[in-house]
């Protein structure tokens, strides 16, 4: 077949050009395939192209946050605090296609609609929103984990005459100085953009249905000798990284609560709130915080208090305080609940007072109150992970869709392959590792590689005449199912699976419950991914 407009066929393509999307680019040009990677924005960086609502930053710290692959570009690319805003990551990301003249493989503004494996040929056609057409071997989704934004099904929501605007689509001209804005989320999101905006708006008033609890992240300026240690430990660093369970950089308590006094707990917790980031402060001090309920209790209890010692407002403070367990994914910000002091900040309590409708001029609650605004922002989330793929059709043997094949329950092999999905692979797909991604992506596009690698050896010993490969690969259902069993032992006991969240699905009417990530984390991760290739790539059929 001839290259066309309206046809092309290549090796591979890979689908966004986020953080895993580079590095897919990056890695297929080292392994002499051709390929293409389309993404649906106009330039790089996939969630940080997407999220620039004020406030917008990483919680991980800054030199964790970044590829480990060019030893050279991370003992050099610089940054200042220890934490990196939107801006500072987009950069960064622009810096390494830059750096690797990665931009001529990248095809923006075009939006893959569907993929659907032809098993005569053993090719992708993947379509594009204009209807071009990309013929491949190998599909490689780097669409990130959360990149479809979730709206809230509130009557009305569109009839809203002022400025109406998710976090995920933020409006660049978009200058709430002096307006009087309403905030729908209290998840990392609105925490973000409350602490960036309070003091800019004319006001701000917060619909809390349900508070998280939020830690300090300290952010502060990233020392000079810090930096020269880590890069002058390269290798030995980002190994331990890599051995680590949510591979944040630090030490991950291996203490029980229970082997503590309790003023030791309460040292232990205010050293952690000083230091500052949430999943320090959930890791770092106790090994058993988010699996025993007494931990978790005092944990929850310390917050508690901080908020009340905090928010001088009584009724403000009785609104922030959650009461579930503490066990979504971990959430700090700068000053958050100093914000609460102003008095152009607001609660309300959409708990107890859920909120009715949108109006032309505002949000109406149940108890009869219309509150007017100039702006609506909402923080309400993602449907994350496989959110991402059904919403496509993506077709693989038989006839099935992946929206089939996750109908019941979603699972896949190592977060990255679909049994019955030949030659199909995500970068942080259900069932990732919960952990901080870079490092995670890194070694899911390694993964990727390798099996790529080695399916192309088998086939081109099938052209000489040795084997007996097509250049096919796939998991077997058993696999998957013993991953899914991984995923779930790995959960069993947590308190996370007792607590709704977007992690489990909980956000999206109609979704799945399913445990969508591998909670033992990064670690136990590469040692599974190290043993199934020693034992002859466990689980993985190459045709
Ligand atoms: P999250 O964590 O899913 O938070 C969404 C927030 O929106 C959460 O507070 C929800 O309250 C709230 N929400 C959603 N719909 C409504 C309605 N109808 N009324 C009131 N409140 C509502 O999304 P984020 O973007 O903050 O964070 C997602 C991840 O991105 C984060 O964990 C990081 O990994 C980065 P609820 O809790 O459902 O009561």
């Amino acid at each position: 077949m001839q290259n066309s407009d309206v046809e092309t066929e290549l090796d591979a393509l890979v689908v966004g050009s986020g953080f895993g999307g580079i590095y897919a680019c990056f890695s297929l040009r080292k392994l002499g395939l051709n390929f293409a990677c389309i993404e649906k924005a106009g330039d790089v960086g996939g969630t940080w192209y997407w999220n620039r609502y004020p406030g917008a930053m990483s919680d991980t710290h800054s030199h964790l946050y970044r590829f480990s692959f060019d030893e050279e570009d991370y003992k050099n690319y610089p940054f200042t605090h220890n934490y990196l805003y939107q801006a500072e990551i987009l950069s960064y990301l622009e810096h390494v296609v830059e750096r690797h003249d990665l931009r001529k493989y990248i095809q923006f503004n075009s939006e893959m609609r569907s993929a659907v494996f032809e098993e005569g040929s053993n090719r992708w056609r993947v379509t594009v929103h204009t209807g071009h057409v990309f013929v491949v071997r190998y599909l490689i989704s780097a669409m990130g984990l959360l990149s479809q934004p979730v709206y809230p099904d509130i009557p009305g929501l569109h009839d809203f005459k002022g400025t109406l605007v998710h976090t995920a689509t933020w409006k660049q001209d978009l200058d709430l100085r002096d307006k009087r804005v309403a905030l729908i989320g209290t998840g990392s999101t609105g925490v973000q953009v409350t602490t960036k905006i309070a003091s800019e708006v004319g006001s701000l008033s917060c619909f809390i249905r349900h508070p998280q609890y939020v830690v300090p992240a300290g952010y502060r300026e990233f020392p000079a000798k810090q930096r020269d240690e880590i890069n002058s430990n390269f290798s030995a660093y980002w190994d331990n990284v890599n051995r680590s369970m949510v591979a944040f950089g630090f030490e991950e308590s291996t203490r029980s609560f229970a082997s503590a006094t309790p003023e030791e707990r309460e040292r232990v917790f205010e050293k952690l709130w000083d230091d500052g980031n949430g999943f320090w402060f959930m890791l770092g001090g106790f090994n058993d915080i988010a699996t025993n309920p007494e931990a978790n209790a005092f944990a929850a209890d310390f917050v508690r208090r901080k908020i009340h010692e905090i928010v001088r407002d009584p009724e403000k403070a009785r609104v922030l305080t959650p009461h579930d367990y503490y066990a979504r994914r971990p959430i700090c910000g700068n000053s958050y609940y100093e914000q609460f002091n102003r008095d152009n900040v607001h609660v309300v309590d959409v708990k107890e007072n859920p909120i009715t409708a949108v109006t032309g001029r505002g949000i109406t609650t149940a108890d009869g109150v219309e509150r007017e605004f100039d702006a609506i922002i909402l923080a309400t989330g993602f449907d994350a992970l496989d959110g991402n793929y059904t919403r496509l059709h993506i077709r693989g043997r038989r006839g099935e869709t992946i929206k089939d094949h996750w109908s019941r329950s979603v699972t896949s092999f190592g977060g990255v392959m679909v049994s019955g999905f030949p030659n199909f692979f995500m970068v942080l797909g259900p069932q990732s590792p919960f952990a901080n991604n870079p490092p995670v992506i890194e070694t899911q596009v390694e993964l990727i590689m390798a099996v790529i690698e080695r399916s192309e050896t088998l086939g081109k010993k099938t052209s000489s005449g040795h084997g007996q490969h097509a250049g096919v690969v796939e998991p077997t259902p058993e696999a998957e199912s013993d991953w899914a069993r991984r995923c779930e032992v790995g959960v069993e006991g947590s308190l996370f699976k007792k607590t709704s969240s977007w992690i489990f699905g909980a956000n999206v009417a109609g979704k799945v419950f399913a445990t969508r990530f591998f909670f033992p984390g990064l670690r136990p991760y590469r040692e599974f991914i190290e043993s199934s290739i020693r034992e002859g790539w466990k689980g993985l059929v190459f045709k």
